[in-house]
């Protein structure tokens, strides 16, 4: 997250670190994508956090893949590693438009219901332009490479469908979808989401409004963050969740 400011996992109790076995004893415990608890055994995160380029070979099989809940640093020990029932991953996820970015991860333990983010309906006030949203997540704070080990929130605004099709009509990094993504950022550049960030959760008005999907490069003016919109992606997530 760029221009943010550090959160403790208790006031974002619905934010998750994806982590793998194999790399705890790293250094922000493995941590290589975001995601977000939506009912008290499902985690969603973005479909392509869980490719073959962001996994790796070395972080092994998706057997060892771990939901890390209620850690804001991932250098503590505190909060849960949970281990995961199922994977889903979106057949529909389309890679040159980046459409359909949703993964569907069933956790092998039921979580406290406070740690449950309800998801926005088709409609919701929160999708409204202008609205003020935060992004979170451990990624990158500075565009080149700086990741972090603490949580990081970041304020910006949900934006008109327009501005991401203007940035976005058809690019090497994907094509805005008004129908299955949302747009928002800093007009001015500044905040924004970026690497490390992905599948984590933009959230307004107390509701989950988006993913951290994708975007061109990390809060430069003219080129918002793309996020997969909840609203279209909720009976996928309600049928294999
Ligand atoms: C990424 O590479 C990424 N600024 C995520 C979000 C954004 C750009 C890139 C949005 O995971």
């Amino acid at each position: 997250v760029i221009g943010g400011q550090p959160v403790q996992a208790a006031d974002a109790p619905w934010v998750v670190a994806l982590g793998s076995r194999d790399r705890f004893g790293e250094a922000r415990s493995g941590q290589f994508c975001g995601g977000v608890v939506v009912s008290r055994t499902t985690v969603i995160t973005a479909a392509h956090c869980m490719s073959r380029e962001v996994l790796g070979v070395d972080r092994g099989a998706v057997g060892d893949l771990r939901a890390i809940v209620g850690r804001g640093d991932l250098g503590s020990g505190l909060g849960e590693e949970v281990p995961l029932r199922r994977v889903w991953v979106n057949p529909d996820f389309d890679p040159a438009t980046n459409a359909g970015d949703v993964a569907v991860l069933t956790l092998e333990r039921e979580q406290p219901a406070e740690r449950v983010i309800p998801m926005a309906k088709e409609g919701d006030a929160a999708y409204r332009p202008g609205t003020t949203a935060k992004v979170y997540g451990w990624g990158d704070t500075t565009g080149t490479g700086n990741y972090s080990a603490q949580l990081m929130a970041s304020e910006v605004k949900m934006l008109d469908d327009k501005r991401c099709e203007e940035a976005y009509p058809g690019t090497s990094e994907g094509t805005f979808v008004a129908q299955s993504m949302v747009c928002a950022g800093d007009p001015g550049g500044g905040r924004d989401a970026c690497q490390g960030d992905s599948g984590g959760p933009l959230v307004a008005r107390g509701r989950l409004v988006g993913l951290v999907s994708w975007g061109s490069g990390c809060a430069q003016p003219g080129s918002p963050g793309v996020y997969t919109r909840i609203s279209a992606v909720a009976p996928l997530v309600e049928r294999h969740g």
